[in-house]
């Protein structure tokens, strides 16, 4: 059994945390994760208000463990979304893709736990000068929006600063990663693209199909230009957006290159114009799954590892 201060904190079993993928992380997958002894979450993503209160409700009536939900802090409906997990008192938000500063005093007053993602050492101090419960040290290994750090790098240096528990991700998939981000520091990971091949992800088969398939080096980075750049699988739309992105094109045909394209390919798994998002880690995901099996081996092949670590040491 691994011990964790974050497990303690919030009544979960193993000490991993799901990432809250828009598009794909449902009630169902959530539940799923949350009742094989993770914490699930619900990715809100650019969903409104109403569909990630249904979805609050879906997981609550698959799961009395705890889960939580993920806000996208880029989304045009971030507002509403921030209230409703305040309203829905849901016992963990995480978030994504910039400062969640000042929603934190509401969040905090509903009994939330908070913890924001943070690519840097500065962005660490800020969240937790307002209140963080805990952050993620999130490296650009990870699939979607990505910082400009590796995991390996960014997990000791907010450790360093943070005071309040941290938890790895970017690159996470197996009990090796899972011991490798404990020596780092960080007390639990989050892990997503270990779970696109969940039972229980709901995404399209052909994206399932996608991540087994994928090697080391299959996927790439795109969007800089645009200020936010995103990883996702090598494909036809990637390839075309990132010559584009290395056009004459405006900023603005760039940005409207991409709108939809993740639905394309969570929904319709369209391998020309979709969107694959998933982290370096795709190339060591090899079957798919249930979610707890998923957890339990993970934690079951970084305990022994963590046990045999002083055979290293005179
Ligand atoms: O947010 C993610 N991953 C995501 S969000 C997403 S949807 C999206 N699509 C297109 C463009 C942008 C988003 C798909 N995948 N991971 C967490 C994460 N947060 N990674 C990096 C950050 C981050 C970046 C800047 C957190 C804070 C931050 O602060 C900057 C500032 O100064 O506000």
């Amino acid at each position: 059994m691994l011990k964790s201060k974050l497990c303690q904190l919030l009544g979960i079993e193993y000490p991993i945390i799901q990432g809250g993928m828009a598009h794909v992380a449902d009630g169902k997958l959530a539940a799923a994760v949350s009742a094989g002894g993770g914490l699930g979450l619900i990715g809100a993503g650019n969903a409104p208000g109403d569909w990630v209160r249904e979805q609050i409700r879906v997981a609550a009536s698959l799961t009395d463990k705890p889960f939580g939900v993920n806000i996208m802090l880029l989304s045009p409906f971030v507002k509403e979304v921030a209230q409703v997990v305040a309203e829905e008192k849901v016992r963990v938000v995480t978030t994504g893709a910039g400062n969640p500063s000042r929603y934190m005093e509401s969040w905090k007053a509903a009994g939330i736990f908070v913890i924001p993602v943070v690519p840097s050492v500065s962005m660490t101090k800020l969240v937790v000068r307002a209140g963080a419960d805990a952050v993620i040290a999130e490296g650009g290994e990870s699939g979607g929006h990505v910082g400009e750090l590796t995991t390996m790098v960014l997990v000791p240096q907010v450790c360093d600063v943070a005071g309040v528990p941290v938890i790895a991700a970017g690159g996470i998939a197996d009990g090796r990663g899972l011991a490798a981000a404990f020596m780092l520091g960080a007390c639990a990971a989050q892990i997503g693209t270990r779970f696109l091949s969940a039972y229980e992800c709901g995404i399209h088969p052909l994206y399932k199909e996608k991540i087994l398939a994928a090697t080391d080096i299959a996927t790439i980075t795109t969007g800089k230009r645009l200020g936010h750049p995103v990883r996702s699988l090598k494909s036809p739309f990637s390839r075309a957006f990132y010559k584009a992105e290395y056009s004459d094109m405006s900023d603005e045909d760039l940005e409207a290159m991409g709108v939809g394209a993740l639905a394309l390919a969570v929904r319709e798994g369209d391998w020309q114009r979709g969107s694959f998002l998933a982290g370096q880690s795709a190339g060591m995901v090899k079957k798919e799954q249930p979610a707890a099996e998923i957890i339990r081996e993970i934690c079951e092949e970084a305990e022994p590892l963590l046990k045999g670590a002083g055979a290293w040491v005179e």
